[in-house]
């Protein structure tokens, strides 16, 4: 099942790091294709200069297969797109909505295009629209998230699309990634632990936030307006969610979080900044280097699976 993503994308393990808005820059992705695995530059709200130094560092740092995720809400969106085509970028990812105007010039340039999808019929539409494979991320994830979990996304999106399923959203060990494959995905994508490694560029204070988390440590911002957003707990989750009970407009609201990712993870704010991470942050305990991380979830799913038989 796993080999089908490497041939796919040309990378030695079946492990995708997610391409988290201000934290995938070149430097992280860099280590994670060296590593093996598939590193992705994370576009967030970045405009289309950022992105263009980005890949220049990127293909000056690895000569690996790479991605870049695409985020549909960037309002340079069209540009950026156009760019990843004229780049040759070999793997596009997207998030927080339908690519599919973007697909054929996609797919003209010679990209995998591999949408993040939380719902099968979305799966299913990108399929039909011609998508090499989606990642199917369960509401565990940090950031804009969908209601399902991993669990239950997983298998219902393998058992209604032909091409192959990458499982996102509570994975950060050897278990999880063992218990992906079970689903039926024939890899992962892996975001939060990523964040704690050692090459990744985020404050320190981002870091020893993720690792001193616990498992009920992080909160849904957003749910009233449409755009859920999972964090870790702090002031701003606390007056955030205050306000949304109270009831206060979406502008209110907007000014508490408008730039606060950037500010958590530059400035190392985690206390008024929005300090996004998945649900299996509690179980991140230390830094380790990308080659490290992949290394023991790899080798530990291997001897899993070799003690079950
Ligand atoms: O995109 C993500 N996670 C993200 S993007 C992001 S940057 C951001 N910052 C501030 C506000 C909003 C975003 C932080 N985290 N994950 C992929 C993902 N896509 N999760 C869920 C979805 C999704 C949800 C609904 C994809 C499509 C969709 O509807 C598609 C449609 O039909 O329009």
């Amino acid at each position: 099942m796993t080999g089908l993503i490497n041939e796919l994308l040309g990378i030695r393990y079946p492990v995708i790091q997610g391409g988290m808005a201000w934290v995938a820059t070149w430097e992280l992705s860099s280590a994670v294709s060296n590593a093996g695995g598939l590193g992705i530059i994370g576009v967030g709200g970045a405009d289309t200069d950022w992105v263009a130094e980005q890949i220049r560092q990127m293909k000056a740092h690895t000569d690996r297969p790479f991605g870049v995720n695409l985020m549909l809400m960037n309002p340079q969106a069209d540009e950026i797109a156009e760019l990843l085509a004229e780049e040759q970028i070999p793997v596009i990812t997207t998030g927080a909505g339908n690519p599919g105007r973007y697909m054929a010039r996609w797919k003209e340039a010679g990209a995998k295009v591999i949408p993040v999808v939380a719902s099968v019929a979305l799966a299913r539409m990108m399929e039909k629209a011609g998508a090499d494979a989606v990642i199917a991320e369960g509401t565990e994830s940090g950031g804009h998230i969908g209601a399902a979990t991993t669990m239950t996304l997983v298998p219902q999106v393998v058992d209604m699309v032909h091409i192959p399923v990458i499982a996102a959203g509570g994975i950060a060990d050897a278990r999880g990634f063992a218990a992906a494959l079970m689903l039926g995905a024939s890899g992962v994508q892996i975001g939060t632990r990523f964040v704690a490694s050692k090459e990744c560029i985020v404050h320190e204070k981002y870091k020893e936030k993720i690792i001193r988390a616990k498992d009920i440590d992080s909160e849904v911002t957003g749910l009233a307006n449409g755009h859920p957003i999972r964090v870790l707990r702090n002031k701003m989750t606390r007056e955030y969610l205050r306000m949304e009970k109270e009831g206060a407009g979406l502008d209110e609201l907007e000014r508490l979080t408008l730039g606060a990712l950037r500010k958590a993870v530059v400035e190392g704010d985690v206390v008024y900044g929005s300090v996004m991470a998945g649900q299996i942050a509690g179980l991140v305990k230390e830094e380790k280097t990308c080659a490290e991380i992949i290394e023991e979830i790899v080798s530990g799913a291997k001897q899993l699976f070799s003690s079950a038989r």
